[in-house]
């Protein structure tokens, strides 16, 4: 479990951003944004829609995040959020150097998969260099080797109804309140099929630590930081995002960030 603190001003820096394309009356009209139905909350909401639109549009299906030379790498990836879960079913996983481990691929799928971390490895693997930009303001270059989601996503053999791909997490965070909650991202399928688009198991040459996501994270390279879920424990392929948690698509999207993060 990881301690967070959530507060206003991060929200607010992140709402900037959803809404930068909308006056907002003053802070205030973000106060209530946590409250279900609030109309800060629903207009973020339509920006957040307009923003994709826009971003799809300008962008294209399948534009490339820019690669980087391994000159540029000038550090390791700095690790953020959970960085060393406690959850019991993690910390056993870990402490058998993830021999267990079993990526669980479900969903609106017709051949459910479970793959071993040998059998991700045997896959088809693609190596790049990008930029992580986390909405904190910090952006780290980093050398990332993984199976590309499409291949795994064709193995399992999605069914055409499928639009999004959720993946669950092993970390869960504590929100004082509402108890705690496994982080989980989503994506579409543009995303999940877009050649950048890989489940990683290496950083900068070596096998990916604790701190960044071991044994596997998600690298979405046209999205911000928080879309690239670490600690992936299962894949879901849906039609609809509202059965999981708050039903805004992730983690920090139900707390009020934006559920297309595109950079
Ligand atoms: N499971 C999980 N995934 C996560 C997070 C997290 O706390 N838990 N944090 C996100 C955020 S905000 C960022 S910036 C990146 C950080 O990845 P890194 O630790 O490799 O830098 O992971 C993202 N994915
Ligand atoms: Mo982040």
């Amino acid at each position: 479990m990881s301690r967070i603190n959530i507060n206003r001003r991060r929200l607010l820096t992140v709402a900037g951003v959803a809404a930068s394309t909308l006056p907002l009356a003053g802070c205030d009209a973000l106060d209530g944004m946590l409250a279900s139905g609030a109309t800060a909350r629903n207009a973020m909401a339509k920006a957040n829609g307009l923003t994709y639109r826009v971003q799809r549009f300008l962008i294209g299906a399948d534009s490339l995040a820019k690669e980087y030379s391994e000159s540029e790498i000038r550090q390791g990836q700095r690790p953020n959020g959970s960085t060393d879960p406690t959850d019991a079913t993690y910390i056993a996983l870990r402490d058998s150097a993830f021999a267990g481990y079993r990526l669980d691929i479900g969903g609106l799928v017709d051949r459910p998969l479970s793959l071993s971390l040998d059998e991700l490895r045997n896959m088809p693997s693609r190596t790049q260099i990008t930029r992580h930009d986390c909405v904190e303001g910090w952006s780290c270059i980093a050398k990332w080797t993984g199976v590309p989601l499409a291949t795994v996503l064709d193995e399992a053999r999605a069914k055409p109804e499928a639009r999004y791909v959720v993946f669950r997490c092993f970390d869960t965070m504590s929100l004082g309140l509402s108890g705690e909650v496994a982080y989980y991202e989503s994506i579409d399928m543009l995303d999940a099929r877009h050649p950048q688009t890989i489940l990683a198991y290496g950083l900068n040459g070596s096998p990916l630590p604790v701190a960044n996501g071991a044994p596997l994270r998600l690298r979405v390279e046209r999205q911000l930081g928080y879309k690239m879920a670490k600690y992936v424990r299962s894949i879901e392929l849906a039609s609809d995002l509202a059965p999981y948690g708050q039903g805004k698509g992730g983690f920090w999207e139900d707390l009020g960030y934006d559920w297309y993060a595109g950079i």
